[in-house]
């Protein structure tokens, strides 16, 4: 298979031949020969057909990845398996401009923020190759079973359904796969069709690396046909799933055929935090980015902006000017900033949202509206918008937006602005600004989220864990602690002669 050419040399458009999926390493139509069309969300053209997968297709997935996982993978040693993941992370780096432009055209990031995550991208592939190593159990004492010698054996889990979303293609693929190679899983990755294309080439790339037929298998398709099939297919040994709190209900009830492990990266609806004592000028960028950058679509956005009560006028107008002077465009300008939303149907989520925060007595200092001026005519863009005289009770401040949409609420005490932050069924990521270590401790103890960013939002590494409290979901993606997701611990007891 000559894989190392990416979908869009292949070419794009209607006149292509529709992309297939990859299943026990051969690249195949699905068995029902229908397809989908994935298009770029900044000008509404046609980017790739792309068959669509159903629960057959799942099945002829799934018994691939079993058959790699009890054959030739299971027979790879730790180092043979971080040779693998070294090899593709190269792969990756070196293909890295190719897929921040897949990313860009897909789902409308611009190209300048998909270029930005290169680092974390190839860290995600380096560092769990680190680890492939390091996965070992313990001997134990044992103080009142006698004379027997105890240990742990961490061994895999087995197949691993992974379900992704469309917001970030390439690092929310990485992240999954890392890990699951490290363990000694195999894997049945089914992306959102939001954004496909990205997985089917980082796919075909992990077998150039090494990884053998089976071991990754991507069948794009829809999530209600699909994703349903994977959630519930009795040969699945876990779910990895990163999406909305709803279908995140839908999966757990799947998993229930046969009691799968699963680990769901849900929603937020993140505070971000601004003590009047904040370098302003950090914390006006800051919070501004944290919320607008890819257009919003981002599941730790601080999309709650919780300022202290004295400078709560200046710092929403200093946001609002600020959310004024960015660069809205196609993702492909090297000088946008903010690009479009991934579809129609978020564009009218969005917009819908917005409508029902003015219903409820908030008001827009600053955009609010879908934005129509020349070429942004055809695609799906949304001005940043800055909803001020929000209060925490509103829709808007509970529930998950997914757009370039902030709402701005003062606070008087860090003891209310934790209340407040901590006033929310999710709870994944959290901002403070101050110069004050004596609150940001305090605010780091008392906010309920997995992640509490302090002078900075955002910021990911693959050491660092991430994941959710409360409805944001449970399991840890990044860190040692990923890895962990994907092992089971064996005891093994031997009693002395
Ligand atoms: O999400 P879905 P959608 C949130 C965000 C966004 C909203 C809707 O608020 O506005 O969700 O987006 C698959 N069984 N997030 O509709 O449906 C689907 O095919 C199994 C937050 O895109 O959760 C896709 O691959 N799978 C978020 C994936 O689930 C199913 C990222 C995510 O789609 C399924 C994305 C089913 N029944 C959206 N139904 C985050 N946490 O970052 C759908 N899917």
């Amino acid at each position: 298979m000559n894989i190392s050419v990416s979908p869009l040399a292949h070419g794009m458009g209607a006149a292509t031949a529709p992309k297939n999926l990859l299943i026990g390493g051969k690249l195949v139509p699905s068995l029902s020969g229908r397809t989908f069309e994935t298009r770029n969300p900044a000008t509404g053209e046609l980017l790739a057909t792309v068959y669509e997968g159903d629960a057959e297709d799942i099945n002829l997935a799934v018994a691939a990845a079993r058959r790699a996982f009890e054959g030739p993978w299971s027979r790879f040693t730790p180092f043979q398996r971080q040779e693998c993941l070294l090899k593709f992370a190269d792969l990756v780096e070196k293909n890295f401009e190719e897929l921040a432009r897949l990313d860009t055209l897909d789902m409308g990031a611009p190209i300048t923020f998909a270029r930005s995550r290169k680092q974390r991208a190839i860290g995600m592939l380096r560092f769990y190759a680190g680890l492939c190593t390091t996965i070992r159990g313990e001997t134990l004492p044992n103080s009142i079973a006698g004379d027997v010698f105890a240990y742990t054996l961490k061994e895999p889990v087995g197949v691993v359904g992974a379900i992704t979303p469309w917001n970030a293609p390439l690092t929310s693929t990485l992240w999954k796969i890392g890990p699951v190679l490290a363990s000694g899983c195999t894997m049945v990755l089914k992306p959102a069709e939001d954004a496909p294309l990205t997985a089917l080439w980082l796919g075909e790339m992990a077998m150039e690396a090494g990884v053998p037929e089976g071991v990754l298998n991507v069948v794009p398709g829809y999530g209600h046909t699909a994703g349903a099939a994977l959630s519930s297919h009795m040969d699945v040994d876990k779910v990895a799933f990163t999406g909305s709190d709803t279908t995140g209900r839908k999966i757990i009830k799947a998993s229930k055929s046969n009691f799968k492990r699963v680990t769901l990266e849900l929603g937020g609806k993140s505070a971000d935090i601004v003590f009047a004592d904040a370098n302003m000028d950090k914390a006006v960028a800051g919070a501004g980015m944290a919320v607008f950058i890819n257009s919003g679509q981002i599941c730790s956005a601080g999309t709650r902006l919780l300022v202290e009560r004295t400078v709560y006028d200046e710092f929403v107008e200093r946001v609002s000017r600020f959310a004024s002077g960015l660069r809205v465009g196609n993702g492909m300008d090297p000088d946008t900033q903010i690009g479009p939303l991934v579809s129609k149907k978020q564009l009218e989520r969005v917009a819908s949202y917005i409508e029902i925060g003015l219903g409820e007595g908030a008001s827009a200092t600053i955009g609010g509206k879908q934005m129509t001026d020349g070429d942004l005519s055809k695609g799906y863009f949304m001005a940043p918008t800055v909803l001020k005289g929000v209060n925490n009770d509103m829709r808007i401040a509970q529930e998950e937006i997914f757009g370039p949409v902030v709402s701005a609420i003062p606070f008087d005490t860090p003891e209310e602005a934790a209340r407040l932050a901590n006033q929310s069924m999710f709870g994944l990521g959290g901002g403070v600004w101050t110069e004050s270590l004596r609150k940001a401790n305090f605010m780091a103890k008392s906010i309920r989220t997995g992640t509490v960013w302090v002078n900075c939002y955002g910021l990911m590494d693959p050491t660092v864990p991430f994941g959710g409290y409360k409805a944001s979901g449970y399991g840890r993606e990044s860190g040692v602690q990923h890895v962990e997701e994907y092992l089971q611990t064996k005891s093994v007891v031997i009693q002395n002669a």
